[in-house]
């Protein structure tokens, strides 16, 4: 039957999430699916617009993204969630809200290149501490330790990574 879920992408910023984010929602729309991407533009300039990057800050943006993404995915939509998210317990607690259905995948792609591709100078102005508390920089960055879905953007290209997680959810979602 048609059921929801969340592709819940974890990563550091410039990893790659919401390039990515975009491209599989297309695919699934291609193929007759109902997917909504949440992001920064959608949810950190409205829903989340009172919070900033402290540790306590993003435990509570990640809250409520859950909690919206829990009520996509019982609406029967994929909801697509691209935030760095960079806390295993705040990923946990999300996972929690959101039940069975839950899918973790790690955008995968190490300081060192997101650094170098560094598309909005963030990199740049957290190095010279013009941005405080920056992810891999200097605030932390908890890799998944037991991700459903693992998607290197280092050593793949970008459509061998949007086939990889269209094949994910092809498998592992009941569409
Ligand atoms: C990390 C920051 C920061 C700090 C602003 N640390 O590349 P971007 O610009 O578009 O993605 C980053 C985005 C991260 O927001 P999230 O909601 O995904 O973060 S979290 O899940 O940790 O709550 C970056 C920008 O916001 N940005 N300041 N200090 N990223």
């Amino acid at each position: 039957g048609h059921i929801g879920g969340v592709l819940w992408f974890t990563g550091l910023s410039g990893s790659g999430k919401s390039t990515l984010a975009v491209l599989v929602e297309k695919r699934l729309f291609q193929k007759g699916y109902q997917s909504y991407v949440l992001d920064g533009d959608n949810v950190r300039h409205g829903l989340n617009a009172n919070l900033g990057f402290s540790p306590e800050d993003r435990a509570e943006n990640i809250r409520r993204i859950g909690e919206v993404a829990g009520l996509f995915s019982r609406a029967g939509m994929v909801a697509i969630t691209s935030f760095i998210s960079p806390y295993r317990s705040d990923r946990d607690r999300a996972r929690t809200a959101v039940g069975s259905n839950f899918h973790e995948i790690y955008i995968k792609a190490d300081v060192a290149a997101c650094e170098g591709r560094d598309p909005k100078g963030l990199y740049k102005k957290a190095r010279s501490g013009e941005i405080a508390e920056f992810t891999g920089v200097s605030a932390p960055y908890e890799a998944p330790e037991n991700p459903q879905l693992v998607v290197d953007t280092v050593s793949q290209d970008i459509e061998t990574c949007v086939d990889q997680i269209v094949d994910y959810i092809e498998e592992h979602l009941s569409l």
